[in-house]
């Protein structure tokens, strides 16, 4: 080979390398959320990390808005194999793997840096190994949900007694749906995705939700009354499918896992900011606020759900341990 060919061909390869090298993996990602949300926004941070630590050997393309799916297909796609990553809330984890609904419980957390150092912890390193061993995907991360609270179309609620007979939107889990019966209103289980149409057409009376997703799915629009009941504080997590995770190299894990922690980190700033730019939006769109002050009728109707899904002896030991994470 001449010299000017033998340049032209270490010039090619080291473009190749550089852009796009032959053993380059595209990995699709399912994130529920509008692009510019704190999820979406880290999601896609997560990438560019990852691709730029891995030279680009690891392309992670995340279609955000619910592209692949609403959460319980992208659930069962992931365990497939069918997509390679996701950010999802633990509530449609909740039958799949009963411990995860004792992150769920109404008022389980004090505040956030509770919840915090409950992830973090070895409570939320064992779930995560739960969560790998029963559905097949490898928890990284936790993110910030806030916490979730009730809103509705026609009247505000107040009290626990404003509940009784509404129709209230949860997500598909059963503690949900007792939940909601336990405040006295009946549980319609629907995709986040259906949420609104739901409110405006009136087949639902309410939702709950955190301030960012009431804004952002733009239900503020149709349902105007907010208040402020804060009864979960239910987190969510960052999975690789175990498929794609089995088949890296101990660098690359290493790599993907590191990445994933700084994402959160930054998931978890962008969402203490937009949760109060959300509810500064929907306040200046006329959204009535009921702030609830009083949380104790509230937690007094949840001691049957206790009952039922912390009775047995391993979860109550579990919400112990919680409650002593200081
Ligand atoms: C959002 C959460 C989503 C989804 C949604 C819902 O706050 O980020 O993952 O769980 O709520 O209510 O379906």
């Amino acid at each position: 080979m001449s010299r000017t060919g033998l340049v032209a061909v270490v010039a090619a390869a080291v473009f190749a390398i550089g852009s796009a090298p032959l053993s380059a993996q595209e990995w699709r990602g399912w994130n529920t959320h509008v692009p510019d949300y704190p999820n979406s926004r880290a999601l896609d941070r997560w990438g560019e990390l990852v691709a730029q630590r891995t030279n680009n050997r690891i392309r992670m393309r995340t279609f955000h808005s619910a592209q692949l799916g609403q959460q319980d297909e992208a659930i069962q796609q992931l365990r497939l194999g069918a997509i390679d990553f996701a950010n999802f809330n633990l509530s449609p984890l909740n039958n799949l793997v009963p411990e995860t609904q004792v992150l769920t419980l109404p008022f389980i957390f004090r505040d956030v840096t509770h919840l915090h150092k409950t992830v973090d912890g070895p409570v939320g390193d064992e779930l995560a190994k739960l969560i790998e061993q029963r559905l097949n995907m490898v928890v990284l991360s936790w993110f910030d949900a806030g916490a979730r609270s009730m809103y509705t179309r026609s009247r505000p609620i107040r009290t626990p007694a404003d509940m009784q007979g509404l129709k209230i939107r949860v997500q598909t889990s059963d503690l949900w749906v007792d939940l909601i019966r336990a405040l006295g209103a009946n549980a319609t289980p629907l995709p986040f995705g259906e949420v609104y149409t739901a409110l405006q057409t009136g087949v639902i009376d309410g939702a709950e939700n955190n301030w960012p997703s009431y804004e952002s799915q733009r239900h503020f629009e149709v349902a105007r009354f907010y208040s402020t009941t804060e009864h979960s504080n239910v987190p969510e997590i960052v999975v690789v499918a175990k498929g794609r995770w089995d088949r890296l190299s101990p660098a690359d894990r290493e790599i993907l896992r590191t990445a994933a922690r700084e994402a959160s980190a930054l998931q978890r700033q962008l969402w203490a900011e937009r949760e109060k730019a959300s509810r500064d939006k929907v306040v200046a769109a006329g959204v009535t606020v009921t702030e609830i002050t009083d949380r104790a009728p509230w937690a007094a109707l949840m001691a049957p759900l206790y009952e039922k899904y912390a009775g047995a002896p391993s979860m109550r030991a579990l919400v112990d341990r919680i409650r002593a994470v200081q």
